[in-house]
């Protein structure tokens, strides 16, 4: 079962909420103090934070995936991040069973490939009390695509106990160099089902060079709900590990890839 109102952020109903992720329709960005303001004549909203890890190797998207996810416009050419960088994204969200609107604070955690391998602290602070981590391959990169499964193996220590998701990106590109029956294998055979990215950026606002923060959201959405879901799920049967599990089953079938792309 999922466990939020699904597509709820297309409902006018989440236009107030959502507003308070945008100002003059472009995407506000967070510094670590600051919060969306949500309308005060709103009730009182809960916020819930999540802590995401993005791993993979150099050039295969991290960076432009949280740049999408946050609105902000995909790099045009691939610059090693420094060190571990993080970037809040937020995300109201509807709960199915209470009806309550939650806000949802993913902090999205990466690092350069470079410094993961030559900082052996790094990797461990990365997946510390982590509640996803989304191991990333590019359709174009044959190479990362081979290299998936060990990238799980060599990511996830021993005692990890939360969401793991692969990350395809360049599904926008027509030179790809892994096929569908291929990943649809994947995901039987390691049980990581995949989400399909296209990092390109959004229409500008009108007379404007900044992205249009509203189209953005609504690109973004199903890449959001979907990475939401999985962790509330998961947090689900983690919970209720002993009782009724089966309540809460995700009704896709366990070798599904996402069909969609944000
Ligand atoms: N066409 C296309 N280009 C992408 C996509 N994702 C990333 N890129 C490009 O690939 C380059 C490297 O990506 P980046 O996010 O910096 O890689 P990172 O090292 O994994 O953080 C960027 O300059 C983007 O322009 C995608 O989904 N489609
Ligand atoms: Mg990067």
């Amino acid at each position: 079962m999922n466990p939020i109102v699904s597509g709820w952020y297309e409902s006018t109903e989440s236009r107030s909420y959502f507003n308070s992720l945008l100002k003059r329709n472009r995407r506000r960005t967070f510094g670590i103090l600051e919060k969306p303001n949500i309308d005060p004549s709103l009730p009182e909203l809960k916020s819930v934070k999540y802590k995401v890890f993005l791993v993979g190797k150099a050039a295969v998207g991290k960076t432009s995936t949280v740049a999408r996810l946050s609105g902000r416009d995909v790099p045009v050419n691939h610059e090693e991040t420094l060190g571990v960088h993080t970037t809040n994204v937020y995300w109201p969200v509807k709960l199915k069973e209470t009806e309550e609107v939650v806000m949802y604070d993913l902090e999205m955690w990466e690092t350069g490939e470079r410094y993961l391998h030559k900082f052996d602290y790094i990797l461990p602070a990365c997946v510390r009390s982590c509640d996803a981590i989304l191991f990333f391959f590019s359709i174009t990169d044959r190479h990362s695509w081979e290299d998936l499964p060990h990238l799980i193996t060599r990511t996830i220590p021993a005692e990890f106990d939360g969401v793991k998701l692969a990350v395809g990106t360049r599904f926008d590109c027509a030179s790809r160099e892994v096929s569908h029956s291929e990943m649809q294998q994947f995901v039987t055979e390691h049980g990581v089902n995949i989400l399909p990215t296209q990092n390109v950026n959004s229409p500008r606002l009108k007379d404007s060079e900044f992205p249009d923060g509203r189209i953005g959201l609504l690109e973004t959405g199903p890449f959001m709900e979907t990475l939401i879901t999985r962790i509330l799920q998961h947090r689900y049967y983690k919970d209720h590990a002993t009782s009724d599990i089966k309540l809460y089953q995700d009704k896709r079938s366990s070798n599904e890839i996402y069909d969609y792309s944000c």
